[in-house]
């Protein structure tokens, strides 16, 4: 199991909440490596203004992988979604999904994240779950082609309104039935949605389909602030030799630095114990 940190790239205009430390890309990567991160979760909305060979090479330099290349920041800093109520909006996303794919495909990411970037069945007319089915089941192709791996997020009733849980995330995966696209689950969601810790990383284990882990503690912060057991969570996916990444996307308190540092200490201890 890798540890990583969620940061934004630099395009990304407003401060994104759960995207932790401060200052320049370079910075940034330099401090996640001296706080001991394996790698960096990259959330971008426009890579294509990136200049992908020098993000690379800054990777390389600072000894960091890219976890995964996040979707979360379409939403948040531009109110683009898969599902959207202007077909306009909808064509953009899809081109920005397939940026994403390439972006992660350059960078050796395994992942490309999709949670609230899908949007909501509320925003379209007609059966949005079909929609956002053959969305992904094109994507996938073109993903399968670069060697990179889809991710659908199972996120809170709050902030969406389909797939809340593992089980409607590996019901909607066992449709869209394409090797290359699989479930990401996140602690802060799962401790709303879900009834066990252990079941829903299990049943996504058991067909192959865990494919990304993100983490934050109930309140949304550094895990040891709230009220989750994050050793029961490792003990959980060492059992199930889960060898990807668990991703740090929490809210920046009491400072983008703090939160991660903080984060990558406590995390460690548990990796180790
Ligand atoms: C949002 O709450 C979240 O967990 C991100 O990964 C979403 O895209
Ligand atoms: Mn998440």
């Amino acid at each position: 199991m890798k540890l990583s940190i969620t940061i934004q790239t630099p395009e990304v205009e407003p401060v994104v909440p759960v995207a932790l430390i401060s200052g320049s890309f370079e910075e940034k990567l330099d401090k996640a490596a001296t706080w001991g991160a394996d790698g960096v979760e990259l959330m971008t909305v426009k890579p294509r203004v990136l200049d992908w060979e020098q993000v690379a090479s800054c990777l390389t330099q600072h000894r960091l992988q890219v976890a995964a290349i996040a979707s979360g920041a379409m939403l948040f800093a531009s109110g683009i979604t898969l599902l959207h109520r202007d077909p306009e909006i909808m064509a953009l996303a899809k081109s920005r999904l397939y940026d994403l794919i390439e972006f992660a495909s350059v960078l050796g990411a395994p992942v490309v994240t999709i949670g609230s970037f899908r949007g909501r069945l509320a925003n379209v007319a007609g059966d949005g779950q079909i929609i956002l089915l053959q969305i992904l089941q094109e994507a996938a192709e073109r993903a399968e082609q670069l060697g990179v791996r889809l991710a659908i997020e199972a996120i809170n009733r709050f902030e969406t309104d389909f797939i809340h849980t593992a089980q409607q995330g590996l019901s909607f995966i066992h449709e869209v039935n394409r090797p290359s696209v699989g479930l990401l689950l996140d602690t802060f969601h799962m401790n709303i949605e879900e009834s066990s810790w252990s079941l829903p990383f299990q049943m996504a284990a058991r067909v192959g389909k865990l494919f990304h882990v993100h983490f934050g503690d109930n309140n949304r912060l550094p895990p040891g602030k709230g009220m989750i057991n994050f050793a029961a969570i490792v003990e959980i996916l060492k059992s199930l030799d889960y060898q990807g990444f668990l991703s740090a996307e929490l809210l920046s308190i009491p400072d983008p630095d703090t939160a991660a540092r903080q984060t990558l200490e406590t995390m460690h201890s548990l990796l180790r114990a």
